[in-house]
């Protein structure tokens, strides 16, 4: 089982955004450096009024491998994502990957997404492929993320099961082509919006199984305008992917 990929995709960044997460910040770190400790992490903290920021640099301050980026005002996960992505690329990480603070992601598990990343340009931690699975969620947010994955496969005709998770990882060459600054995408809509990139591209994408956890401490940032942010969203792609095909079809230009 190898625990980095490749040596020749280079150094891995897990970038963490975080908001409110002081209960949680120390423990995931924790977890991933003891199950992964090559790699290096990036906290994006919002601000928190709970003082997650200044635990996170007390925690760089004591490792190197840890790095925080503070952003002044609560922006969204999207937001959060991009301004740390582009902090990756700048500095010449080859895997980036995505994960929550709140414990959702095992850290146990990363090496199921890097073992994967040889073989793909986007590995997606799958909670809706065989073998993965979701511990102590309500009903109504499994037929949430599952209502809301298969709305956007059949808008999108996407082959992927698990369209909004979260726990993912990159190759920087992919990142690099999809063009963030233009991502608008402020909650998990996010997710979608970056996957579809990705596959329009061309990319290969691989799903591997997880298990998803609740969260124990802090609160959930889930909200209505996130769903009826990538409910607008991914309907006006749907219907853009639509109208492209039937142009073609009609001997219209390709694109
Ligand atoms: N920097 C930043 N991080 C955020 C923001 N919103 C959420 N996060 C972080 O993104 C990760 C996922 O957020 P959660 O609140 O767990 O949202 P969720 O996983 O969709 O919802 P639950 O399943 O209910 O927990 C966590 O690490 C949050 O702290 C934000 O506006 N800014
Ligand atoms: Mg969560």
């Amino acid at each position: 089982m190898a625990q980095q990929p490749d040596q020749e995709l280079g150094q891995v960044l897990v970038v963490i955004p975080t908001y409110n997460e002081r209960d949680n910040i120390g423990k995931i770190v924790k977890r991933l450096h003891t199950a992964v400790p090559e790699v290096h992490v990036l906290v994006v903290d919002d601000g928190s009024p709970d003082g997650t920021g200044q635990l996170a640099d007390e925690m760089a301050a004591a490792d190197d491998r840890i790095h925080v980026m503070h952003r002044t005002e609560k922006a969204g996960l999207g937001a959060a994502y991009v301004a740390g992505f582009q902090w990756a690329l700048d500095r010449g990480y080859g895997v980036i990957c995505e994960m929550d603070a709140d414990g959702s992601h095992a850290p146990e598990q990363l090496h199921r997404l890097l073992d994967a990343l040889p073989q793909a340009d986007l590995v997606i931690g799958s909670r809706w492929v065989p073998g993965g699975e979701v511990v102590n969620w309500p009903a109504q947010r499994k037929v949430l993320s599952l209502g809301g994955s298969l709305y956007s496969r059949l808008a999108l005709g996407a082959n992927v099961r698990d369209m909004t998770g979260g726990y993912r990882a990159f190759r920087a060459d992919t990142l690099r082509k999809l063009n963030l600054a233009s991502v608008a995408s402020a909650g998990y809509c996010f997710q979608i919006d970056l996957l579809w990139r990705t596959i329009e591209l061309g990319f290969r994408v691989r799903e591997v199984p997880i298990t998803f956890q609740e969260r124990e401490f802090g609160e959930s940032k889930m909200s209505g305008n996130i769903v009826r942010e990538a409910l607008v969203r991914v309907t006006k792609w749907g219907l853009r992917r639509r109208g492209t095909q039937l142009k073609e079809l009609f001997g219209g230009k390709k694109k």
